[in-house]
């Protein structure tokens, strides 16, 4: 859960393990807009922060094959920024982002 769109309401990410994951908008009336978002591989996990410093949530995605970062237009659309696949040891079930 974070804020995708910034509408300081909180939205929902939920990586399916199909490469079709769905992302829910928080319309602030216990509903959701739903949207689809399409990535390279089946994600498994995924964690949200603002990898790139410019003030909106990014994700990091893993899947049994890589890790990738999708970054924010800041309206909640996200487009692949980077893959990752030269971590060994895969597939990445747990991730956790902070500032290490
Ligand atoms: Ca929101
Ligand atoms: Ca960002």
């Amino acid at each position: 859960m974070a804020d995708l769109n910034g509408d300081n309401l909180l939205d929902l990410y939920l990586a399916t393990g199909t490469t079709t994951s769905i992302i829910a908008f928080n319309n602030g009336d216990r509903t959701f807009t739903i949207k689809e978002h399409l990535t390279t591989a089946g994600s498994l996990n995924v964690a949200l922060a603002d990898f790139d410093g410019d003030g909106d949530i990014d994700l990091f995605l893993a899947s049994a094959v890589n890790l990738s970062i999708y970054k924010n237009d800041s309206n909640g659309n996200f487009a692949l920024s980077q893959v990752v696949s030269s971590i060994s040891g895969g597939p990445h079930l747990n991730l956790l982002a902070g500032a290490y």
